[in-house]
C-alpha cells in the first residue's frame, strides 16, 4: 500500500473548519487505500511561542480531535512528533541543503513574521519548512494531503528530497501533495479575502466551540448587497465561501446547492448551514469529551504510535546519515 503522511499543529486547543476541509477530512478517507502516519507536530507548534501547560493540553487535544474524526489508530500510526526524535536530527541534515533565500521565499514565513517584531520572530519559524520536509521524508511518504496554504512548503520538501537524491544517492521518496480540488482554502467567515485560520480569530470556526455559537457566526458571515445564491468567488467572494463549506460538510454539489436555494435569501442558507455544522459538532465534541475523560488510555494510543513511526524512522536517518558521511555511532 502507498504510504501517506500529514501533521496538523496542537495550537489553541481546537481545530478550524479549514484544517477539516482542507486536510483532516482526506486524512481520514485516505486511511481506507494508504499505510497512513498521522502526526500531532508538537514542535512546529513552538515556533511561536507557546505555554508550556497549555501546550501539553492541546497536544492531548488535538489527539483526541484526530480520534474522534476517525483516525483509526489500529489502522493509522498516530503520534506526537517530539516523541520521535529523528524528526529533529532529519530536520538538521535538511536545514543544511535548504538555501537561505530558499527558505527566505516561503510565503507563510512573510506573512507571520510580519505579524511580529523582528526580535519575536523566532529563527525556528524561518526553519520551520526543512523540519517539516523531515517529518514527510523520514516515513518514505507517497502522499500528503494539506491544504492549499502548503503547497509551497510541499513544494520545498520535494526539491530537498531531490536535492539529496542527487547529491548523495537515492535515499528519498519525492512525495506529491494530495490537495483537495474544491475544499483547498476556506476563507475567513468575517473577511472572505484571508485564509481561515486561528492567527487571524475573527471569521473563525472552531471545533470545540460552542455550537451555538458556530451558528451565529455563520448566521452574521459577511456576504455582500445582492440576493442571488451563485458561485462566484471573485464578485461573491463570502456566499461563495458558504456554499463551498456546505458543499463540503454535505457532499452535494455547488450547483445542486445553487439550484436548491434558487429564489431563497441569505438568511436561509446561512440558517441551513448553521444547522449542518451543528449536526457536526455536537456529537464529535461529545467524542472528543470521552477521549479526554480517559487521558492514561490516550497517552498510550499516542506511545504505541510513536514506537511504529520510531522504527520506520530510525532505519531511515540510519541511511540518510550514512549516505551523508556521519560516522556509525558504535
Ligand atoms: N483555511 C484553510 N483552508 C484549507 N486548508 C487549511 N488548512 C489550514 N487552514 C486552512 C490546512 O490544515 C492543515 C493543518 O494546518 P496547520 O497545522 O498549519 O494548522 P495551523 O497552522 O495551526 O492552523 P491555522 O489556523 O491554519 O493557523 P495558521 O494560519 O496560523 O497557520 C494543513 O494541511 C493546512 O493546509
Amino acid at each position: 500500500r502507498p504510504r501517506v503522511f500529514s501533521g496538523i499543529q496542537p495550537t489553541a486547543g481546537s481545530f478550524q473548519l479549514g484544517n477539516y476541509l482542507g486536510a483532516l477530512r482526506n486524512w481520514i478517507a485516505l486511511q481506507e487505500t494508504h499505510d497512513a502516519f498521522y502526526c500531532v507536530v508538537d514542535l512546529h507548534s513552538i515556533t511561536i511561542a507557546k505555554d508550556p501547560e497549555e501546550l501539553r493540553a492541546n497536544t492531548r487535544n488535538a489527539a483526541a480531535q484526530l480520534l474522534a474524526l476517525g483516525i483509526d489508530p489500529e489502522r493509522s500510526t498516530l503520534f506526537v512528533q517530539s516523541h520521535v526524535a529523528e524528526h529533529t536530527q532529519l530536520g538538521w541534515v535538511l536545514e543544511c541543503l535548504t538555501g537561505f533565500g530558499e527558505a527566505s521565499r516561503m510565503t507563510q514565513f512573510k506573512d507571520k513574521s510580519a505579524r511580529q517584531d523582528d526580535e519575536h520572530v523566532s529563527v525556528g519559524l524561518f526553519t520551520y519548512p526543512a523540519l517539516m520536509a523531515s517529518d514527510i521524508l523520514l516515513y518514505g511518504t507517497d502522499v500528503v494531503p494539506v491544504g492549499e496554504d502548503q503547497r509551497q512548503h510541499l513544494e520545498l520538501s520535494r526539491t530537498l528530497a531531490q536535492r539529496f537524491n542527487s547529491r548523495f544517492g537515492p535515499t528519498f521518496v519525492v512525495p506529491d501533495a494530495h490537495i483537495p480540488q474544491d475544499t483547498a482554502r476556506i476563507f475567513d467567515l468575517q473577511d472572505p479575502t484571508s485564509k481561515m485560520s486561528k492567527s487571524i480569530p475573527s471569521g473563525v470556526v472552531e471545533f470545540m466551540e460552542d455550537p451555538k455559537r458556530t451558528a451565529k457566526k455563520v448566521r452574521s458571515a459577511v456576504t455582500d448587497n445582492e440576493r442571488d445564491i451563485r458561485y462566484d468567488p471573485e464578485n461573491k467572494p463570502g456566499v461563495s465561501n458558504l456554499l463551498v463549506i456546505y458543499s463540503g460538510m454535505t457532499g452535494r454539489s455547488v450547483a445542486e446547492l445553487e439550484t436548491a436555494y434558487e429564489g431563497s435569501g441569505y438568511g436561509d442558507l446561512k440558517k441551513d448551514l448553521g444547522a449542518v455544522l451543528v449536526d457536526f459538532l455536537t456529537p464529535f465534541q461529545r467524542r472528543v469529551a470521552e477521549y479526554l475523560d480517559d487521558p492514561a488510555e490516550l497517552d498510550k494510543v499516542l506511545r504505541r504510535g510513536a514506537e511504529r513511526a520510531r522504527a520506520v524512522a530510525s532505519r531511515t536517518l540510519r541511511d540518510a546519515y550514512d549516505r551523508v558521511g556521519f560516522l556509525p555511532p558504535a
